[in-house]
């Protein structure tokens, strides 16, 4: 047997799908019902502009019904990327500005030199592009339209990952550091505890999101207070990346983060391959991130990577799922991928909780089973946690994720998030990537997995 334990004594079977057929259709709809002619929205009711880790799960989902509209939803972001290489985490929908705070007015993008005329944010989130790139280009039907899709989308995905790896290592170790929990998409994890000491925010706002999630799902008003004054205070350095190290507050080292910046560098390495280009600068970039990982986020004692300050030794003392994301990594160190997998397996993570995989261990005294990203299971973690087990040699617990998350979709429908111990569903109703992560899962099973 592998290291790690088995999967069965630990993970009840969660029974077969009633009806595959009607959860594609269902997802379908989903997908069809949030897509306003140009982007696929990540919901019509909380959030109605393109958001940038949305539409790469969204695309993966297309992928399987869709190549036009997979490719459109991909290029569509790139289109908005600024010159510096940065892929913002939403470019704004003018028609829905007064029904989502921060509002496009907020970050005030067009005055930044730079940016493209489209009103975007500032910061970024996790860069699944590279992969999502490569899904739509393995699962199309219509060669030459995906041959032009790869090569217009790769200078792009290219520069998007420069932007990360030489703009935002603040430490200079090899990391990315993120300047905002909302750049991690896990916005109000636990693994930022730690780290969000700093002032809330002078300025008066009101809330949008509670209107149509009840507040105890949400984050709370401090909390999103201090996101409110750190967004405004790195968009008051201009968006500048050289003043991040002396002057601003937040500057955090994400093992999901990175985690998929290397499975990335490993995707554009193929791409370019693919396209007749050096893979090699890619396979260089994805071991140098490997390095760090292990150099500075493993934790020996918890048995898994966290997160930590850029410029300190401060960690986060809480597992998280974004822990697990380094199982991405084909290069990790066998004892660590044991112990990652021991972990996953654990009373915290899938031997404790009836709807797997929980988003913080369920032991941590952190633990919320209703508050968005501070417990509940998401679609999205639980799809990197399939990939990743995948890579690391356990197809048997990568299966046991995948039945859970599409019993799970089956009970409860396309929700945001679902609380892990009785399953029911949280935040948004018709979630899109929740959908579209869906298909790819009932799909020809198809996981493009790079060495
Ligand atoms: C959530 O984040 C936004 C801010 O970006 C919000 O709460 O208003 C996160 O779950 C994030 O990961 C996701 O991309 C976004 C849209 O689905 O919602």
């Amino acid at each position: 047997m592998k290291g790690g334990g088995r999967v069965d004594s630990v993970v009840s079977a969660p029974g077969p799908l009633v009806s595959v057929g009607r959860l594609w259709e269902a997802a379908v709809d989903t997908l069809s019902a949030n897509w306003t002619g140009a982007v696929t929205l990540p919901s019509r009711s909380q959030y109605p502009h393109q958001w940038s880790w949305d539409s790469a799960f969204i695309a993966i989902g297309l992928a399987e019904v869709s190549q036009e509209r997979a490719q459109r939803e991909l290029l569509g972001l790139l289109d908005a990327q600024w010159s510096d290489g940065r892929l913002p985490h939403i470019v704004y929908n003018d028609a829905a500005e007064a029904t989502y705070f921060p509002g496009s007015g907020f970050w005030a993008s067009r005055s930044v030199p730079g940016t493209p005329a489209v009103s975007t944010s500032g910061i970024v989130q996790p860069p699944v592009h590279a992969r999502a790139a490569l899904t739509v280009f393995t699962q199309a039907t219509d060669a030459t339209s995906a041959w032009e899709f790869l090569a217009e989308a790769y200078p792009k995905l290219a520069a998007q990952h420069r932007h990360l790896i030489e703009r935002r290592d603040v430490a200079g170790a090899g990391l990315a550091s993120i300047v905002h929990p909302w750049e991690s998409g896990m916005d109000n994890s636990p693994a930022w505890d730690p780290f969000l000491a700093g002032p809330a925010s002078s300025r008066a706002f009101t809330r949008e999101d509670v209107r149509h999630v009840p507040a105890a799902e949400r984050p709370s008003d401090a909390d999103y207070s201090a996101y409110v004054a750190l967004a405004e205070h790195y968009r008051d350095l201009g968006y500048d990346d050289r003043r991040l190290a002396a002057e601003h507050p937040f500057t955090v080292e994400d093992p999901l983060f990175n985690a998929i910046l290397l499975d990335g560098e490993l995707c554009l390495a193929e791409i370019a391959r693919r396209l007749g280009h050096d893979p090699a600068p890619h396979r260089t970039a994805a071991k140098a991130i490997h390095h760090a990982l292990l150099a500075r986020l493993w934790d020996e004692d918890l048995g898994t990577f966290v997160a930590r300050d850029a410029r300190t030794p401060t960690r986060s003392g809480t597992a998280t799922i974004a822990g697990f994301a380094p199982l991405l990594d084909p290069w990790l160190p066998t004892f660590v991928r044991d112990r990652l997998i021991g972990l996953l397996l654990s009373p915290g993570f899938l031997g404790g909780s009836r709807h797997p995989v929980p988003t913080t261990d369920l032991r941590a005294p952190a633990f919320d089973r209703c508050r968005y990203w501070r417990g509940p299971t998401w679609v999205n973690t639980n799809w990197l946690v399939w990939i990743g087990a995948s890579r690391a040699g356990r197809p048997d617990v990568a299966s046991a994720v995948r039945e859970a998350t599409l019993a799970l979709l089956e009970r409860s429908g396309f929700r945001e998030y679902f609380d892990p111990l009785d399953g029911t569903g949280r935040g948004a109703h018709d979630f899109s990537w929740s959908a579209a992560l869906a298909l790819n899962m009932l799909g020809d099973g198809v996981v493009p997995l790079p060495s």
